[in-house]
């Protein structure tokens, strides 16, 4: 489809102001936000950290993409919110500390608002702290960490024993994810879940909740 080449072109360009221009026009030939999100806007950031990894792109160019992406996003998070129900519980979720991504973590951030969760969302390069004292705060009952990097990963097992250290053993429940970290990753730090991508992170806390 030409209107998704163009998105994913520009997004790659990061030419923030014909993202805009495309996913409104999009939007107003009822082309679901949930399509725009991924035949688009997620497909474009693969191309970018593929460019990124052959040196065909730098710094720069992945920060404008980023940006193109972000406002992307901003336009069709309303079409994700949630109807007016009773959240089902607290969740807590920030990027780990020496870590800045952030798309990830707003797109799972996003999702699992829409599912009927209260999202206090904590921002990026958050240290152990400050997870173990927000959790403790708002009562959350699941603390979700992302990481993007090979460096920031090992911080998630920290977060795990400080919340251990605070006595919130068995009372919340810690769900690791983002691009380098896996399955046996998880397993392997004490955390009691794991998700490769936001509709799983959405699932697997619906399925924590129903007990
Ligand atoms: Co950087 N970066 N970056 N970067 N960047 C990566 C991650 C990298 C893989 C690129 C590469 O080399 N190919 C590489 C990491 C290598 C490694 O450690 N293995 C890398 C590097 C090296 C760096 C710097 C160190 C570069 C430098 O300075 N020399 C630097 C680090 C800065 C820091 O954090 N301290 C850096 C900086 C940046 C920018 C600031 C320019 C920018 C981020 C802008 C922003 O977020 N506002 C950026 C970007 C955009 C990327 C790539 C290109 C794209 C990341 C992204 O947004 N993807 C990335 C390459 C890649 O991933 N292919 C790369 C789209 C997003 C939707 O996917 O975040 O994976 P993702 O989220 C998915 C899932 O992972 C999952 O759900 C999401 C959607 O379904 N998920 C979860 C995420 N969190 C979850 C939590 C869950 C469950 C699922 O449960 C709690």
């Amino acid at each position: 489809m030409p209107l998704f080449e163009d998105l994913i072109e520009n997004v790659i360009q990061g030419d923030e102001a014909t993202v805009k221009e495309l996913i409104d026009q999009a939007l107003k030939n009822n082309v679901p936000a949930k399509e725009i999100l991924h035949d688009g806007l997620i497909k474009a950031m693969n191309i970018v950290g593929e460019k990124f990894k052959k040196c065909e792109f730098y710094l720069p160019d992945v920060l404008w993409a980023a940006q193109a992406m972000k406002a992307g996003i901003e336009m069709i998070q309303p079409f994700f919110q949630r109807s007016e129900v009773a959240p089902l519980a607290k969740v807590v979720i920030g990027t780990v500390e020496g870590d800045i991504h952030e798309i990830g973590k707003n797109l799972v951030a996003m999702m699992v608002g829409a599912n009927g969760f209260d999202v206090i969302d904590l921002g990026v390069d958050v240290p152990p702290e400050k997870f173990v004292e927000s959790v403790k705060a708002h009562g959350a009952k699941i603390c979700m960490m992302s990481a993007l990097l090979t460096t920031t990963m090992p911080t998630m097992k920290k977060i795990i024993e400080a919340l251990k250290q605070a006595g919130l053993e068995g009372k919340v429940k810690t769900m690791v994810g983002g691009a380098p970290v896996t399955k046996q990753f998880a397993i392997e730090i004490g955390a009691d879940g794991y998700s490769p991508d936001a509709p799983g992170a959405v699932d697997l806390a619906k399925k924590w909740m129903a007990g």
